[in-house]
């Protein structure tokens, strides 16, 4: 069996941990009568986090493993130790990853670009320990308190990959071979009908280093496909919200195929699909302009269609230079590596640990070893805790990022959707 690399809908439960138990405990020292209560904190229990990762494109690793734990808190201890904080858990996931509660399908949120974090299920808060519950009528407190169960969540998660351009065309016409010219993928080529079955990315590093966009290959579209001929019609979700669509047309038509049929076929399945995909920019490529029948041909594919197509030659590379320059024209290449800088922080506004810890925090002795223990585990810079950034740049109004709910995520502005 061919084994299964590409999956865009899988199921996730995750499972947070939950929060260490604070500790009940005294001083006991030599010459210390009546030492007074020294019990420490639980840990925090870990969370579970999506992050969005662009060498990943594809929910296969989830597909294999749906169900994720984070570790559970320790327990606080004697003199003044906080236990340790549980293990939280990233789960890498591809650009364009829709998350939804399982039960009601509502949105919860998208990972968008680089960087992106997602809790879906924060970790329960310690519990406190007895050296909070000391008052001036009670010297000795016996009493801590638990820590709190860590959040458990049932998730969808739905895949569009985001990419800048999408190619579309029939099988054998060069879309994987156009890929393999203009990035460093590898996807297979060769002249037999679906070599490709899966979409793939590429990234084009413009010369100058400084830019770059992304491409998406994906599995060829012949008649019929939006009845589920050939590989069906459901790999073009991955393009839909693609800015540009290149249509690559087998301009000599090897396969004895007429290059304006093909044309119109494909104008007729992506109608079938979604006629918004007609109305996106397209570039038409007129590919293995190197065959004598391809000359031959262009200028009938002009007559009958109206387009002029940009001629290009994906074996040899020729005429991509131009192609990509009409496509940089169209979709606003980032900064190379801004990505790469870390993304917004999406979180649950639940957190209703949080303020149960902040109050904890006032509580606190002012002593030294108290202040030396809150330093250590640094509770209050947690990454979950910081405030939602706005996304930057490709059009998108700074604070496109809101939170919806009391008890869920927050949701990221529209990305190249339109
Ligand atoms: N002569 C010539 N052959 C080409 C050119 N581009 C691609 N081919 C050949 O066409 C065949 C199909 O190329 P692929 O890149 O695999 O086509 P594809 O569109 O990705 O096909 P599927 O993955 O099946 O949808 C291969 O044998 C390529 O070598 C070209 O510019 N000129
Ligand atoms: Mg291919």
């Amino acid at each position: 069996m061919k084994a299964r690399t590409f999956v865009d809908t899988v199921r996730l439960h995750a499972k947070a941990g939950d929060g260490g138990d604070g500790a009940a405990s005294f001083r006991h020292e030599k010459f210390v009568p009546f030492g007074g209560p020294d019990g420490g904190d639980g840990g925090r229990g870990g969370d579970i986090a999506l992050v969005g990762d662009e060498d990943v494109d594809s929910l296969v690793a989830i597909w294999h493993e749906p169900e994720r734990r984070a570790g559970n808190g320790g327990r606080g201890m004697g003199r003044y130790r906080h236990g340790a904080d549980g293990s939280s858990v990233r789960i890498p996931v591809p650009l364009g990853t829709v998350v939804k509660d399982e039960q009601t399908g509502r949105e919860l949120g998208e990972i968008v670009r680089h960087g992106d974090t997602m809790i879906v299920a924060k970790g329960g808060a310690g519990g406190a320990g007895n050296v909070h519950f000391k008052s001036s009528t009670n010297q000795a407190p016996t009493r801590f308190t638990e820590g709190k169960p860590g959040e458990e969540a049932f998730l969808r998660l739905d895949l569009k990959l985001l990419a800048d351009v999408g190619l579309v065309g029939f099988p054998s016409a060069g879309k994987s071979s156009l890929l393999r010219a203009v990035t460093a993928a590898h996807p297979k080529v060769a002249a037999y009908p679906f070599t490709t079955l899966r979409p793939i990315i590429g990234t084009v590093v413009l010369p100058d280093e400084f830019a770059s966009f992304r491409i998406a290959d994906i599995p060829g579209i012949v008649e019929g496909a939006h009845d589920g001929i050939g590989l069906g019609d459901a790999f073009l979700r991955h393009i839909e919200r693609s800015a540009v669509l290149v249509f690559v047309i087998d301009m000599a038509g090897v396969d004895g195929r007429k290059p304006w049929d093909d044309f119109e076929t494909l104008l007729s399945e992506l109608r079938a699909r979604d006629p918004a995909l007609l109305e996106r920019p397209r570039i038409v490529a007129a590919n293995k302009m190197d065959l004598e029948q391809a000359r031959e041909n262009l200028p009938l594919f002009a007559e009958r269609t109206g387009v002029n197509a940009v001629e290009i030659c994906a074996a040899d590379g020729s005429g991509l230079d131009a192609l990509v320059q009409k496509l940089v024209a169209l979709v606003k290449p980032r900064p190379t590596g801004a990505g790469r800088e870390g993304g917004a922080t999406i979180q649950t506004a639940a957190a209703g640990a949080a303020p149960a810890r902040k109050a904890a925090a006032r509580r606190r002795p002012a002593g030294e070893a108290a202040k030396a223990r809150h330093e250590k585990t640094g509770r209050e810079s947690t990454p979950g805790h910081t405030p939602p950034r706005p996304i930057e740049g490709r059009g998108e109004a700074p604070g496109a990022v809101d939170v919806v709910s009391g008890d869920v995520v927050a949701r990221l502005g529209t990305f190249l959707r339109r």
